[in-house]
């Protein structure tokens, strides 16, 4: 994929319609600034991996949040000591797997690593750890169950992932379940006990069987992104929402709130109906506005490759689209200016095909490189609007 120029983009507006219309250049700053406050606001998801050598502790955060955010490899340990990996909303503590045999235990090393996290940042501190065990070994040893109270001591929420799970399958209903082997592993999480069958304390809020590579396939980890999320503190619940790949309904449900906020910021702006002619200079911001703090829960600048300032450059074109003047005119009762449920109407329309070309973009769908042709097909139609127009007045 070509990488597009990242210069200041000032002139965005010069697709044939708006150079026909010799419409004011639609200034893209607002894109760049809610961009940029919404990836702020939604704050940064701190996870904390720790499990023994290969067990694919990589593999899973790998399967969770996209490829290349922790290092997989056979053979000799990729990790070592306690790393830390960062991009805006996601931060991983990758602690090295304990080895047997130092003077220090497994508990002492990890207090020891816990003690060195807390002098970090407030940004950098754990949200969620997910402490991962061979689905194979059957149970914790004393050494994984001192560790997991250590953890539980700081007051940090603990998720036991079984990893390496294999499933057998019901060949009539399809249905998936753990082995035997994970199965006596989770019989004996129910109720753990030591070796002479007296209870003991394991302090895990949940336990989940997974699967993150190899012949079988990815399985369990819905299930471990809705409960990371549900443990996760109410600060970091959105950068988590925004950080996983697993699930769109997760970045629809918070891209949503966004258009239906701009919308309601483009009906209160042509209250008093805005002349057509000032259109761009009133909607535009707004709607930019949106398309930014949208892209930025799509995290569209890490997947498509392109730069916000690129990506600021097809919002403007889409907006100068949708506002061009020609366009307003062929809305039956627009008239020469623009009222609130017109303004309504435009916003939620191009914020509908906002989202729906970040959806693209995020599925891997969508060559963002050929943006120069790309407005055509995501800004809003007359038709669109039209719809959205009758779909307002049926809620009234
Ligand atoms: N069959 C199977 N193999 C897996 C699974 N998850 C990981 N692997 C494989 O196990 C090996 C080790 O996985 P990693 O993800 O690198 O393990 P790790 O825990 O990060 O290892 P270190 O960083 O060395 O401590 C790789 O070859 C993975 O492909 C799984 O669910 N099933
Ligand atoms: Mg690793």
């Amino acid at each position: 994929m070509s990488q597009p120029s990242s210069q200041p983009f000032t002139q965005p507006n010069t697709h044939p319609t708006s150079q026909l219309l010799n419409e004011p250049p639609i200034d893209n700053t607002p894109y760049l600034a809610e961009s940029t406050t919404q990836r702020t606001s939604m704050g940064r998801f701190n996870l904390a991996i720790i499990g023994g050598t290969g067990v694919g502790k990589s593999s899973l955060v790998n399967a969770v949040f996209g490829q290349d955010r922790a290092r997989t490899g056979l053979g000799l340990p990729v990790t070592r000591g306690i790393q830390y990996y960062t991009n805006s909303t996601l931060g991983i503590w990758d602690f090295e797997g304990f080895e047997i045999g130092t003077s220090l235990t497994p508990a002492d090393h990890l207090r020891a690593g816990l003690a060195e996290i807390r002098t970090t940042p407030a940004n950098q501190q754990i949200s969620v750890v997910w402490y991962c065990v061979l689905a194979q070994s059957a149970r914790l040893t004393p050494a994984d169950i001192s560790m997991i109270r250590e953890l539980a001591d700081q007051g940090l929420p603990v998720v036991l992932v079984l990893t390496k799970v294999r499933w057998n399958r019901n060949v009539i209903t399809g249905a998936r379940k753990p082995d035997d082997d994970a199965t006596q592993f989770l019989t004996w999480l129910d109720a753990p006990c030591d070796e002479n069958g007296n209870p003991i304390s394991v302090p895990v809020r949940r336990v989940i069987p997974t699967s993150a590579a190899g012949p079988q396939g990815k399985h369990g980890l819905s299930e471990l992104v809705a409960e990371t999320l549900t443990l996760a503190p109410e600060g970091a619940k959105d950068a988590f929402r925004v950080a996983q790949r697993l699930s769109l309904p997760l970045k629809r449900a918070m891209a949503r709130p966004v258009m239906a906020a701009a919308t309601a910021a483009a009906a209160a702006a042509a209250v008093t109906p805005i002349p057509v002619i000032a259109d761009s200079v009133a909607l535009a911001p707004i709607q930019l506005g949106m398309m930014g703090r949208i892209a930025a829960i799509y995290e569209l600048e890490i997947k498509s490759m392109l730069s916000t300032q690129a990506l600021a450059q097809i919002a403007a074109q889409i907006t100068g689209k949708a506002l061009a003047r020609s366009f307003i005119k062929l809305i039956p009762g627009a008239g020469s200016v623009i009222n609130a449920s017109v303004a309504s109407a435009l916003t939620a329309s191009t914020g509908e095909a906002w989202i729906r070309l970040c959806e693209q973009v995020y599925m891997g769908k969508v060559d963002l490189s050929t943006m120069n042709s790309l407005w055509k097909d995501y800004a809003p139609t007359v038709m669109q609007v039209g719809k959205k127009l009758l779909e307002q007045r049926a809620a009234k």
